[in-house]
């Protein structure tokens, strides 16, 4: 049996991660793939209580490295007891965020070491990559502006306007990196355009995996 397709979706605040989840879901399950839908931080019970220790506004100021590891140790439960068993079962796997997002908000934002994020992918993903990651892009300010009309601000979304601008920064770094894996799109445009535009590129890149 072919191993399913890792498929991850990422972007700053705001950037429209859930809405255009739903449309990949969509597309994909039209080919009759069976697809798991999941999210990082997340995705098992005790990877969702880390999630939210690491959401969760609090008095206590959280230490950048324990808020690095909290991430790879919710990564490490996640990936082998959801990811790698769906994909091994050949059903594919849509991750709302990934390693990406560490690379972006704990490299960048929080300025940890590149290094140091990377040998801990190693020693979690022991190389395992998705096949393919959607960045959706986004001014920063209008971003903030989405997201502050929804409900009470978690930890992350109560960062100052420079938090973010170095965390999109940091994913364009990322798809500096690794070229051949992203596919970057401006969700700045009405959501109609940003959504024809994935749809054009996913079922391009469905059809390449499924011929
Ligand atoms: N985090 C981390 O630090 N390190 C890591 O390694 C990982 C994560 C994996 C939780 O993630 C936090 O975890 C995250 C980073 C950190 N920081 N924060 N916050 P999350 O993904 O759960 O949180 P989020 O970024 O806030 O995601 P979200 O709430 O799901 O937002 P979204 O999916 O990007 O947006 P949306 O709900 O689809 O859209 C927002 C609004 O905009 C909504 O009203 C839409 O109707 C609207 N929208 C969407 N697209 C458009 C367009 N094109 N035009 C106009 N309006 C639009």
């Amino acid at each position: 049996m072919q191993p399913g397709k890792f498929i991850t979706v990422e972007g700053t605040e705001g950037v429209g991660k859930s809405t255009n989840i739903e449309l990949i879901k969509n597309l994909i399950e039209a080919r009759n793939i069976e697809l798991v839908i999941t999210r990082e931080p997340g995705g098992t019970p005790l990877a969702e209580e880390i999630r939210e220790l690491l959401l969760e506004k609090r008095e206590e100021k959280f230490d950048p490295t324990a808020e690095l590891l909290l991430v790879f140790a919710a990564r490490a439960q996640h990936l082998n007891t959801v990811i790698l068993p769906a994909l091994n079962e050949g059903k594919w796997v849509l991750c709302d965020r990934f390693t990406d997002a560490t690379f972006a908000y704990q490299g960048a934002g929080r300025g940890l070491p590149w290094d140091t994020i990377s040998e801990l992918e190693q020693l979690v993903q022991k190389g395992r990559q998705p096949d393919m990651t959607l960045l959706l892009d986004i001014s920063v300010r209008i971003g903030l502006e989405r997201a502050s009309a929804r409900a009470e601000l978690d930890r992350f979304e109560s960062e100052k306007i420079e938090f973010f601008e170095r965390v999109r920064q940091g994913y364009h770094e990322r798809v500096k990196q690794r070229p051949e894996i992203f596919f970057v799109v401006d969700a700045g445009k009405s959501l109609e355009q940003v959504q024809t535009v994935i749809e054009r590129q996913l079922e391009h890149q469905l059809d390449l995996w499924c011929s």
